[in-house]
């Protein structure tokens, strides 16, 4: 068990999110960094360019799934980011013992509440208050590196649809002796409850969908390929990577809705597919937005960019000229217990949007006095303009001294 909480997260007794009070305890893990993030909403920001994806998306199942001339899918995009573990974890089958529940990965509030990990923590209570379709945007927390593709808050975007026997079985012709349900064996292809029609039936519907969702965003001669994936919410499951700039990226995870779950939620007699993607992969690739701490600037250089653009228009992000980096390592004796996340949320905390990237060089272990040392390389860049070595040397000193006091390190 990772002491989280030795990063000192300095909230009193209590913490305030979006106008309610939480009372802190020994799970605590936020930091006041993280939860001024809370309430930017960045994907509901007009022109912003995750919103401009968020609309793209919304559009695409808006205009591709009608019913007599309706929308089937409903769209919800400001449900709180604080939610129960329970929502977050035990409403979707995730192991007591899985490591994204632990505090190295996690931001708890309390005991009670956390930051939502993600967008997949609403499926059952959306199903459960009886929605067929839905998509779900919102912001997801997750304690992590720091790097030009890595922020510990990032946005996902959720899609559930659910099926009745007669919705997935009216395309098909010769329907005598076919249902959802039967008694088996879990194997690679499906769960233990359905026919191998049914998954089969499910599987097609979602990467059919999928692949048509990439095509409107990326164009039509996309170069995509599905991996097999593991998560405990679904099965089978599947990850969908795409061909950009000569690399596969992931975008997105998905799969077959394991039944427990739509049965926890009172939808007994349907089956579904879910997924699950993220919002700035998207907009990354599809803008060229080189550095994910630009989502997050109110500097008009960036959004200036998206500004007067509608959601269909194609746009290719200009990089403000880079300024040049400053590079300082710090090395340290670590305590017995220590968790790298726990210096990057200070390195963080400290310094802000001016760290650029963090990352662990070196490590060795004493051989004689069987100590472990860990050296860090903290590359600082200020997105909108040239850093001095002072402005640098003192953030960076006030991280060597707050990582001694709150972590227990030794810095050599
Ligand atoms: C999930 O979060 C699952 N909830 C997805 C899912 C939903 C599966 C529904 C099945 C059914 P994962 O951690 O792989 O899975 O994240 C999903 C997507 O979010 C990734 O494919 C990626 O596009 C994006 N993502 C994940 N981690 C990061 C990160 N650190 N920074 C930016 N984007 C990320
Ligand atoms: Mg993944």
């Amino acid at each position: 068990h990772s002491p989280a909480n030795k990063v000192c997260h300095s909230f009193g007794d209590s913490v305030e999110i979006l106008g309610k009070s939480y009372p802190t305890d020994h799970f605590t893990n936020a930091t006041p960094t993280i939860v001024s993030k809370i309430g930017r909403n960045l994907h509901n920001k007009e022109h912003h360019p995750l919103h401009l994806i968020y609309k793209r998306i919304e559009s695409f199942f808006h205009k591709s799934y009608l019913r007599r001339g309706n929308p089937i899918f409903s769209a919800y995009s400001n449900l709180s980011p604080v939610v129960t573990h329970e929502q977050n974890f035990d409403s979707l089958l995730v192991p007591q013992n899985h490591v994204s529940r632990l505090p190295s990965d996690t931001y708890y509030i309390n005991s009670e509440y956390m930051l939502r990990a993600h967008t997949s923590a609403h499926q059952r209570d959306l199903v459960r208050s009886g929605l067929d379709a839905f998509i779900v945007a919102g912001d997801v927390y997750r304690r992590d590196a720091i790097d030009a593709t890595h922020y510990p808050v990032f946005h996902q975007m959720e899609g559930v649809r659910l099926f009745s026997d007669f919705e997935l079985f009216n395309k098909v012709s010769d329907l005598s002796g076919v249902s959802l349900f039967e008694d088996g064996r879990r194997d690679n292809t499906r769960q233990e409850t359905h026919s191998l029609e049914t998954s089969k039936l499910v599987e097609h519907d979602l990467k059919v969908c999928l692949e048509a969702l990439m095509r409107c965003l990326f164009g039509e001669d996309l170069n995509m390929r599905w991996v097999d994936a593991y998560f405990p919410f679904t099965h089978p499951s599947w990850e969908l990577e795409i061909y950009h700039q000569e690399e596969w990226v992931e975008m997105l995870g998905c799969g077959v809705m394991e039944q427990k779950l739509l049965d926890s939620a009172g939808a007994t007699n349907k089956v579904g597919w879910a997924f699950g993607l993220g919002l700035e992969r998207l907009a990354m690739k599809l803008f060229s937005i080189p550095d994910i701490r630009l989502f997050w600037s109110t500097d008009s250089g960036f959004l200036h960019q998206f500004e007067g653009k509608d959601f269909n228009d194609s746009i290719i992000y200009k990089p403000v000229s880079k300024y040049p980096q400053c590079v300082n390592d710090i090395s340290f004796w670590i305590p017995e217990e220590f968790s790298p996340n726990d210096f990057y949320d200070l390195v963080r905390s400290v310094g802000g949007d001016l760290v650029e990237q963090v990352s662990l060089v070196d490590e060795f272990l004493h051989p004689k006095k069987k100590r472990m040392s860990h050296c860090y390389r903290i590359v600082y860049r200020h997105m909108e303009k040239t850093l001095t070595q002072e402005e640098v040397n003192e953030v960076h000193q006030e991280i060597e001294n707050l990582s001694a006091q709150n972590l227990g390190v030794e810095v050599r």
